[in-house]
């Protein structure tokens, strides 16, 4: 039973062996119906410019309707062997990657609890890049922050909305600068 649905996040900046990042997103969507999950729905690709600035080239960035019969950690497990299929090393937190498919959410599902996903939610921005989560944090903390999340996201899922703010991704995007709104583009 493919009871579970989740929204992800893929995104790359350098190229792998199935080629330009485009391409590597693809394969990786691919990869998954491969593995008995049913790809619902998949949002235009964006070019983004990289977060942060200047740190590496654009993105592209695209997210994902997943059902599946796994639970989330076993989903997320999932992604991470995507993710070394095409040659994803993690170096660098942020570092420029082949691909990343981050888990954006299962549902209204809050993991582990309400205090630790907000803890994680309202690290200053100046810590964010030295912490890192060592289990699954859901909704993904900085999914209201990011407009390379949100504008894909907002192509297959405008309505969803996240458990603890209750905000819509249409109203989290639209709360995000119009510069950084407008800097994501549809790839041609
Ligand atoms: N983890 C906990 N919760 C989650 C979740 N909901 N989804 C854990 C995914 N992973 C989760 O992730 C770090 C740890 O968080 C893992 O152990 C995982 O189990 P990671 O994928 O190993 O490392 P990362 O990708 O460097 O970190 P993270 O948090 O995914 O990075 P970000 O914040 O997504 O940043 N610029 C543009 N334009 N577009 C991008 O896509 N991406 C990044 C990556 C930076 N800049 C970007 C983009
Ligand atoms: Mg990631």
């Amino acid at each position: 039973m493919l009871d579970q649905e989740y929204l992800i996040a893929l995104g790359g900046n350098l190229p792998s062996n199935s080629g330009a990042p485009a391409q590597t997103l693809s394969a990786a969507l691919s990869d998954l119906r491969a593995s008995g999950a049913d790809v619902v729905a998949v949002s235009r690709f964006f070019d983004t410019p990289c977060f942060p600035k200047g740190a590496g080239p654009d993105y592209v960035n695209a997210a994902a309707r997943v059902r599946s019969e796994l639970l989330p950690d076993a989903f997320l497990a999932l992604l991470h062997r995507i993710e070394a299929v095409y040659g994803r090393e993690r170096v660098q937190r942020w570092g420029m990657r082949t691909l990343d498919l981050d888990l954006l959410a299962a549902g209204g599902l809050v993991s582990p609890d309400s205090a630790t996903q907000e803890q994680w939610r309202a690290l200053l921005p100046q810590d964010q890049i030295e912490a890192t989560p060592d289990r699954l944090i859901l909704p993904h903390p900085r999914l209201q922050d990011r407009a390379f999340v949100l504008v894909p996201l907002a192509d297959i899922a405008p309505d969803w909305v996240h458990p603890l703010t209750a905000q819509t991704v249409a109203q989290m995007l639209a709360a995000l600068p119009t510069t950084e709104r407008d800097a994501v583009k549809v790839s041609q």
